[in-house]
This record gives C-alpha cells, structure tokens and sequence, in this order.
C-alpha cells in the first residue's frame, strides 16, 4: 500500500456504518403501489396478458411521443431488442462496438453468430471513438453498435458519417439513454435503430423491457414482425423471428412509472447536486456531468478516480461498501476480458482508454432510496476518505 493511502486509511473513523440500510446502485424507483396495482388490475379484469395488449401499445404511442421518433416497439428486454434490431437489418459478419460496455451489448451480437470487434472510447464521454471504429473497418464489417453510456450521447454524428460512408447500419445501445438528451432533441432518433433498456434497474423501469426506436417505416414493420415469430396474422408466416413480446404487466409497471419520470429525473438531479456539493474542493476526484444544455436523467452518477487521489478506486469501493454504500464498478474490466472473447486467437486487444476507465470509475447510488441529504454526507464520507490527515478529517 502506498504510504499517503496508509495514512488516509487511518483518518477512516471505525464504528457504525454511516447508513442502516443499504444503497444500492439499480435499486428500483417505482410508482406508488396503488397506481401499480390498479393499472395491473385492469390487465386482469381484461384477460388481454400479452401479444400486443393495449398497455403496450400506449407505453409504445407515449414513449415515441416523448422521444419524438415515429416508431417505437416494446420488447422483452433490451438485449433481445438489440438481437432482433441486428436480425431485422440482416447485419453479417463483423461488429464494431466498444469495449466499455455492458457485456450484454457484445453478447448480443455473438449470440448471432456475429463477430464482436473491440474498439476503444472516448475519454470525453466514454463512448466509441470514431477513430478507432475508422481503424478497425474493414470489408468484413457488418455494423456499428455504439452505446450512450450512462445516457451521455456517443459521438453519434462522427459515427453516423463512418456508417453512411461504408454503408452500413449505426445500431445505437441507448438502454441508459431515457430521459437524456444531444442536440436539442431526445436521444432515440439517431443512427439506423435505437434500444433502450427497461430493465428494473433502469431509470424508467418496466420489470424487464425495452423499446426499439426507428425512422424507418419498413425496418419498424419488419422487427414487429421478428417480434412475434414472424406471423403478421392468423395463418401466415412471414420470416423467421422470436419471442420479443413484452408482456401488459411490464407495460402496467413502465406506464406507471413514466408517470414519475420526470420527477424521478427532478430528484436524481437534487442528488447529484447534493453528491457535487459534498465533493467540492476534493482533489484528485471527477464527478462526471452531462453534456451541456441537453436533458439528462442522472439515473448513473459516475465518479472517477484519479491517478493522483491518496486512494485507489478499489480501495474507496470498499470503503463505501463498508459504510453500506454499495457502489459499482460498471464495467470492469471491459467486454474483452469476458468469455469466450479473451480466449480469442491473439488475445484481447489493448484499449488504453476502457482499460483505464475501468479501473478508475464508480457509480454512485441515485433513485428515490435516498434523500440529497444522504448524498450529501456520501460525499462528505468520500471527502474525508481522501482528504490527506494534515488538512483534517472532516466527520461525515
Ligand atoms: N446495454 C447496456 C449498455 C446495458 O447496461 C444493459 C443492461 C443492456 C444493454 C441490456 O439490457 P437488458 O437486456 O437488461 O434490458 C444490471 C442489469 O441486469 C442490466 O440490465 C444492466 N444493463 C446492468 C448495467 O446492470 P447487474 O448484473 O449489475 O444486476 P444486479 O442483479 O447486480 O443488480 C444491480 C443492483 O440493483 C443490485 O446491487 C441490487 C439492485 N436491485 C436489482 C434488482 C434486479 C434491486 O434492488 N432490485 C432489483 O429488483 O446487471
């Protein structure tokens, strides 16, 4: 251990955890149970469960609304929707993604039978880096499969260029991207094809469940069908597809919960206020902020670790977890690392920057389980965990 983190160790005050309860990241924001239990009540009374039910269908009508895209279609989780998007536009051959990533966003792909090519991300928004994406192109490239990692936009117009140049799709993974805006407008519209994630533990939650989100009048057509077996009617088969359905309790559960979801994003916005102010005058920490001026949920509150603070970004997790602040490390240590990609003739690439993201950034706990109050003295504990003894240990 090195002697300036010894001696922060020490300034560590021992006893009662700061919480009773723990904080989790993705612990589930819901709706008042009565509007839950109503709006599911009514799917009961109706006996209309699932296959295209009127609860999906107006979770469908709102969120294209509000994410100002024409078409928009409820699936089972966003993994399969990435799946079905990648199937419906008959993407072959190779995938260029970032490495940084949920490991879902590369399974996806390799569930296909597709080829995952690791690229590396930008520092200033930790999505792909249309550099690397022009280096690693080749003839064999399929698509490109960027992410708005924690609902900050990738370089979409750099990256929408590169795919119209080589003729290809731009599948952007938006599953943290609700409630989050680049250039003025929702995210939801961009590239080829959008999927957001309603996963429970996302900002705008449906259980399990996402939306693929399109311009495009005949690819939205063709993934409702992929959707559902590939049946159009009674009697027809029209292609192969999947089960992709999401289910009216899901929907029940997403409607409910986009009623709350602009107060949601109102009280993630106090939070991270809170975490910023609790922060102030630390060195060697970077609370991430979004891009200027455009909408953002706050759902993911990242913090990264300096290569100058007196802790590393392990040892403050466990420092945290100890004070039952159950902070992540999404996503250490990048896709590439992961099975069967490692294993991989040539081993994984090297990407500098995924490499060192993750092993300096951690998320914070945000959502109606805490007040900003709480995120207030979360930060004041990390302040005093990494303010050096000379200057004081501030109780938190
Ligand atoms: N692309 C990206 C960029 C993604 O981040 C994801 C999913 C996807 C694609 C695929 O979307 P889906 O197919 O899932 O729709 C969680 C989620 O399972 C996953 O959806 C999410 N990303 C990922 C970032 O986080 P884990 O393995 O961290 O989940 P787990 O079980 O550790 O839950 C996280 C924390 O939430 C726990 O510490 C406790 C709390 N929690 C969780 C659940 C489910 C609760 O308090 N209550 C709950 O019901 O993956």
């Amino acid at each position: 251990m090195r002697s300036a983190e010894s001696a922060v160790l020490s300034s560590v005050p021992d006893g009662a955890p700061l919480f009773d309860r723990v904080l989790y990241v993705g612990r589930p924001s819901m709706a008042p149970d009565a509007e839950v239990h109503a709006r599911i009540q009514g799917a009961l009374d109706r006996r209309w469960l699932t296959n295209d039910g009127p609860l999906v269908q107006e979770l469908e009508r709102r969120c294209a609304e509000r994410l100002q895209v024409p078409h928009c279609i409820a699936v089972n989780n966003a993994t399969l929707g990435l799946e079905v998007a990648l199937r419906a536009l008959d993407v072959q051959g190779e995938v260029l993604l970032p490495a940084f990533t949920f490991i879902g966003t590369a399974h996806a792909a390799q569930w296909l039978g597709l080829t995952p090519v690791f690229c590396d991300v930008r520092d200033a928004d930790h999505g792909l880096d249309p550099e690397d994406v022009e280096r690693r192109i080749t003839p064999a490239t399929g698509a490109i499969l960027a992410v708005h990692l924690w609902g900050r936009a990738c370089a979409v117009e750099a990256l929408e260029a590169i795919a119209r140049r080589h003729g290809i799709p731009l599948i952007l993974d938006a599953a943290h991207a609700m409630g989050c805006g680049h250039a003025g407008r929702p995210l939801g519209s961009r590239g080829t094809v959008e999927v957001f994630s309603l996963h429970a533990t996302k900002g705008l939650n449906a259980l399990e469940g996402g939306l693929i989100t399109t311009a495009d009048d005949a690819l939205a057509e063709r993934i409702r069908l992929m959707r559902n077996f590939g049946i159009p009617g009674e009697d027809l088969v029209d292609c192969v597809g999947t089960n992709a359905k999401m289910n009216e309790f899901s929907a029940a559960v997403g409607l409910c919960n986009l009623d709350h979801f602009e107060a949601l994003c109102a009280h993630n916005l106090r939070l991270h206020a809170a975490y910023a102010d609790g922060l102030a005058g630390v060195p060697g920490l970077r609370l991430m902020v979004p891009e200027a001026g455009q909408a953002f949920s706050h759902h993911y509150i990242v913090l990264e670790v300096l290569p100058q603070a007196p802790l590393d970004r392990d040892r403050l997790v466990s420092l945290l977890r100890a004070q039952n602040v159950y902070v992540r490390r999404y996503f250490r240590p990048g896709c590439h690392h992961g099975e069967p990609y490692r294993s991989r003739p040539g081993g994984p690439p090297v990407l500098p920057v995924t490499d060192r993201l993750s092993r300096s950034l951690l998320q914070l706990p945000s959502g109606l389980q805490l007040t900003p109050e709480e995120a207030h003295r979360i930060g004041r504990f990390i302040a005093s965990c990494l303010r050096a003894p000379a200057q004081g240990h501030t109780s938190p």
